[in-house]
């Protein structure tokens, strides 16, 4: 059997390092995507990237170790289905995607739902009986690869729904799709890729991951989840470490920009959200401290000609900021951005506007 599935990459419009806490996020998937091709047959696990310009075989007794790290997000749903019992015979994958890589638009999310989907089908797994592919997903970058990322990258490429951004709820795992049609509004979503790179994998995810435990721990709660808005002031005059104070205090006052984010847009009030979006990034650049010199930049750039608001999407470190701008501003606030840019002496960066596609899905049989 043979099966081509494609899934998407995303930004994030609101709910940044929340996930891992319990907490909400708003992200959408964009038309963007990696779709990948399994064909059922030969006598190894073959693993083709078309980005990579490169292939590896491994037996399926190998180790994850044996492969090399683009390989292992291939591979990985073939590990993890094997080790839920599975019986997945020899095969080749191939991945071919237009997300770029290390942009924070979830390239890898992209690449393991696409492959995890693909095999699905291409095995005739009964969709009920079959492993959780959420579980499975967030498992590959979780115990695969070792990033310990929070899941709403996966949870939104398989659940996204086109023309909507995905609130979720990071603990019990329910999602609702929000209309999200910009264009009808006269606005569009600008995106600039700072051509930062950022890496999940460096030490400073993890580093804000265990500071965020470790803060829940002392405040005795199960995760920042469970420190309500109006408990925030008592909850931080409860913690003396002052570090841990401005990873509470991001958190918590993100989880509340989130809610009030869908409260928005579900009332139709688009354009009050870019407010909320601004505060977002201030929260990151300020508290959590995951900005760099040029998302902080952009930033600017792009509030300075105009946008109604603007933030960094993503992990952080660079990467990608987003601005909500009137539609027949696009090419102003791009304009400025490659200005400011420019100016100090930087690497020009990408821009493309950004409208919310549809989730992970079977493309050929
Ligand atoms: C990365 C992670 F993969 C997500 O789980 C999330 O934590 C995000 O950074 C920050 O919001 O994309």
């Amino acid at each position: 059997m043979a099966a081509r599935a494609f899934a998407p990459g995303r930004v994030n419009l609101i709910g940044e390092h929340t996930d891992y806490n319990d907490g909400f996020v708003l992200p959408m998937a964009l038309e963007m995507g990696c779709t990948a091709s399994v064909r059922l047959g030969g006598n190894a696990w073959v693993a083709h990237s078309r980005q990579q310009a490169a292939e590896v075989s491994v037996q399926p007794t190998a180790t994850p170790d044996e492969a090399p790290v683009w390989a292992r997000y291939v591979l990985g749903p073939l590990w993890l289905l094997q080790r839920a019992g599975v019986e997945v015979p020899p095969l080749r994958v191939e991945v071919d995607s237009d997300v770029p890589l290390g942009a924070g638009l979830s390239s890898s999310a992209a690449l393991v739902c696409s492959v995890a989907t693909a095999l699905v089908a291409a095995l005739e797994l009964d969709p009920d009986g079959a492993p959780d592919l959420l579980a499975l997903t967030r498992a590959v970058e979780n115990d695969v690869v070792g990033v310990p990322t929070g899941g709403m990258d996966q949870l939104v490429s398989l659940r996204a729904r086109q023309g909507h951004a995905l609130w979720c709820d990071m603990r019990s795992l329910v999602t609702r799709p929000v209309p999200f049609d910009l264009a009808a509004d006269g606005l569009a979503l600008l995106v600039v890729d700072t051509r930062v790179s950022h890496r999940n994998a460096d030490g400073a995810y993890a580093d804000r991951c265990a500071g965020c435990q470790e803060a829940a721990r002392r405040l005795g709660v199960r995760a920042l989840r469970d420190v309500a808005g109006e408990e925030l002031e008592p909850a931080l005059s409860r913690l003396d470490d002052e570090v841990l104070r401005r990873l509470v205090r991001h958190v918590v006052t993100e989880n509340e920009r989130v809610l009030r984010t869908v409260e928005l847009l579900e009332a139709g009030r688009t354009r009050d959200v870019g407010r909320l979006l601004s505060d977002s990034h201030s929260s990151m650049r300020d508290d959590f401290r995951i900005t760099v010199s040029e998302v902080d930049l952009a930033v600017r750039a792009l509030v300075g000609a105009g946008a109604h608001g603007a933030r960094m999407t993503g992990g952080g470190f660079g990467g990608c900021v987003l601005g909500l701008v009137e539609s027949q501003a696009v090419q102003e606030a791009e304009a400025a951005v490659l200005h400011a840019f420019a100016h100090a002496g930087l690497t020009t960066p990408a821009t493309f506007t950004a409208s919310a596609g549809g989730g992970a899905r079977v493309v050929d049989g």
